[in-house]
């Protein structure tokens, strides 16, 4: 990047914790300090928080950098963490999970209960041949048995592999083939958008290319009619049939405990690889310290998909090492009707919610009037996850979610970091809508210029984490060379995040997505973030995509995809009165040099199956190419109908 980022975006609004959740916050601000006068002495006090067979000997050994070991010699069993030692503790008849299949159908599952089941899989996979250290793929629909699968995996040392239900074979098998995995664990289908889909056939296809693989073992979901081979093994047949009595042996603090594939743009994915004492220490603190979580009150929901580490790290680890209850759904948040999401918090009364950017973007669309609708008044707290929260949709998730009362926490992280690494604590920060605020405590974050030299409040550059921290990914699989040069060749002795980011005049961090999206107009780098956000904060609009694309004179021109919402008239003359009024609007709110060449109203936008915006692809449209690799989108048909509705203004 020629110059250091442009910051454009001006936002003055601020909102204080409520009184009463600060006066009895999991956190208040004294962990900053502590944390910054003993960051590894504060790490030893959150890992505490777990039980370990055997304590750490050295807190962390960091004598071969970038490779890490965290709690050197410690011991302990992530499985224990999260079922056991709460059953230990008499709670075992409280609710894990609260879960809720697309067609309406419902378990509610008990600490023992899941603790049966993750015993039985634990004895069955042992049964199969799987010991510790083996890989193990999981390629399931977001039922009870996918937790299980985890945790069964994490209760007998073998490292899972979560691949998202949906991924075609070829990635699949790609994934398998990378961990030479021995089993799959898998499910007939699940339901999406009020049908059944088959992953099974999409399993076989894979299967047939991984001769490592060994068994295939199945859940019975929709009742589908599947092919049968002599791998495959039904889950009912097996885990159902196996021993609930089973002793959880403690693991080396280092040993691997999952791998999960980042898809990259264009290059093989990155199998990131995580270990189990740090990991823990990390997502279970976060956990508890974000969401402020009171294991005995709380209803919190994830809305993930268990495939994202979203799901590994706050649908799995974090919320059951605390003995949360919570909330898991199978579906699509508009099946049967776009309410289906405010129903299930009414229904259970929900305190926490956990959804992505996107998710807050097409509730936008949809319109005000479908939250309305229901009851919300059990939320107490909210969070954001997986893009930069543009402010408008920040404004509109407090005031239509959260009732004006609830904090919002806009926590940054990723795939590689593990857990949560930049977000408010609701007891203590006065947010502001779109800004992730400051680094937790014990993590250190900072925004650099291209010489990796600290910004001063007010600039803008790159993200990187100055010092280790203990859920930090240890590696890429069977990769550590490009582990080096992905993440710490880029600056000196830094872990180079691949995100721009701006210091306020406060100090306060403002995320403004990859630097490979980062757009250079007539010079100036102008980041597609703030002008998604300029234009999100047009009524009219519920969704942008902003890319540059060659251009003649100014070198890249801004190009626009942009989702009206649902009253908005945008067919014909109104539609290009739209685009002209958003164009100024741009303009007037950034200045003139980010005002697009292009605006298109489309219906939609590509996003991958943890809904952040593909901008590659239409970069692709943009420039008139043919499509990149599509393999990791949501929805396949995306591309057609924006290509097919285009209306183009300039
Ligand atoms: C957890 C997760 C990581 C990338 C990350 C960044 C983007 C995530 C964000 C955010 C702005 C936030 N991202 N959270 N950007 N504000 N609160 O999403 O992991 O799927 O690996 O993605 O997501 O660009 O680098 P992962």
């Amino acid at each position: 990047m020629s110059e250091t980022l442009e910051n454009l975006l001006q936002e003055n609004r601020q909102f204080p914790p409520p009184d009463e959740l600060a006066a009895s916050a999991n956190v208040t601000a004294a962990a900053y300090d502590e944390a910054a006068a003993d960051r590894l002495g504060f790490w030893e006090t959150q890992a505490r928080r777990l039980s370990w067979a055997t304590p750490w000997e050295t807190v962390l050994d960091w004598s071969n950098p970038p490779f890490a070991k965290w709690f050197v010699g410690g011991r302990l069993n992530v499985a224990y963490n999260c079922l056991d030692r709460h059953i230990e503790a008499g709670r075992g008849g409280k609710v894990a999970i609260h879960w809720e299949g697309e067609p309406g159908d419902t378990r509610t599952i008990t600490y023992a209960d899941l603790h049966r089941s993750v015993c039985q899989a634990a004895n069955a996979l042992t049964d199969l041949g799987v010991t510790a250290g083996d890989r193990v793929a999981i390629y399931m629909p977001m039922i009870p048995e996918a937790a299980v699968a985890l945790l069964a995996c994490a209760r007998i040392g073998a490292t899972h592999s979560v691949v998202f239900g949906g991924f075609s074979a070829d990635a699949l098998s790609g994934r398998i083939q990378d961990a030479s995995a021995k089993v799959v664990i898998t499910a007939d289908g699940g339901y999406r958008r009020g049908k059944p889909s088959g992953l099974k056939p999409i399993v076989d296809e894979a299967v047939a290319l991984c001769p490592t693989i060994e068994h295939v073992l199945v859940v019975r979901r929709t009742g589908q009619e599947v092919a049968w081979g002599d791998k495959d093994l039904w889950w009912h047949e097996t885990v159902e049939q196996a021993s609930p009595e089973h002793e959880a042996q403690p693991f080396d603090a280092e040993h691997p405990l999952f791998i999960l594939y980042t898809s990259g743009t264009t290059a093989k994915p990155k199998g990131i690889l995580h270990t189990t004492g740090g990991y823990l220490t990390q997502v279970s603190y976060t956990h508890h310290a974000v969401f402020d979580l009171k294991p005995d009150t709380d209803v919190f929901w994830c809305t993930a998909d268990i495939g994202w580490v979203t799901g590994h790290s706050y649908i799995v680890y974090g919320p059951l090492s605390n003995g949360a209850t919570q909330i898991m759904y199978e579906g699509t948040p508009d099946t049967p009707h776009k309410g289906r999401f405010w129903e299930i918090v009414e229904k259970y009364r929900a305190t926490i919610v956990y959804t992505a950017p996107t998710l807050i973007r097409t509730m936008m669309k949809w319109g005000d009037d479908i939250p309305a609708k229901f009851d919300l008044s059990s939320l107490r707290l909210l969070g954001s996850v997986g893009e930069p929260i543009n402010p408008e949709a920040w404004m509109w998730y407090r005031k239509h979610i959260g009732r004006d009362a609830c904090p919002i926490v806009d926590t940054w992280w990723q795939t590689e970091t593990g857990g949560i690494m930049i977000s408010p604590l609701p007891g203590v920060t006065a947010t502001k809508p779109g800004s992730a605020m400051t680094p937790l405590p014990g993590i250190s974050a900072d925004v650099v210029d291209d010489q990796g030299q600290s910004v001063p409040d007010g600039g803008g550059g790159y993200l990187v984490l100055r010092e280790p921290w203990p859920s930090m990914l240890r590696t890429i699989w069977g990769d550590d060379k490009r582990f080096v040069d992905t993440y710490w060749s880029r600056f000196e002795g830094m872990y180079f995040a691949g995100d721009g980011a701006k210091r306020d005049s406060d100090g306060h961090l403002w995320l403004l997505g990859r630097v490979d999206d980062v757009m250079l107009v007539s010079g100036h780098n102008i980041s597609t973030t703030e002008v998604e956000s300029a234009l999100v904060s047009h009524p009219s609009v519920a969704e942008a995509a902003v890319v540059g694309a060659t251009d003649p004179t100014t070198g890249q021109a801004i190009v626009a995809f942009t989702i009206p919402r649902g009253h908005v008239e945008s067919e014909g003359e109104a539609g290009e009165a739209l685009i002209a009024e958003l164009r100024n609007h741009v303009a007037k709110t950034l200045g003139p040099i980010a005002k697009p060449r292009q605006i298109m109203l489309v219906p939609e936008l590509p996003k991958t199956r943890s809904g952040k915006i593909m901008r590659r692809l239409l970069r692709d449209v943009a420039e008139n190419r043919s499509l990149g690799d599509v393999t990791t989108l949501q929805d396949s048909t995306v591309m057609d109908l924006i290509a097919s509705g285009l209306k183009t203004g300039k």
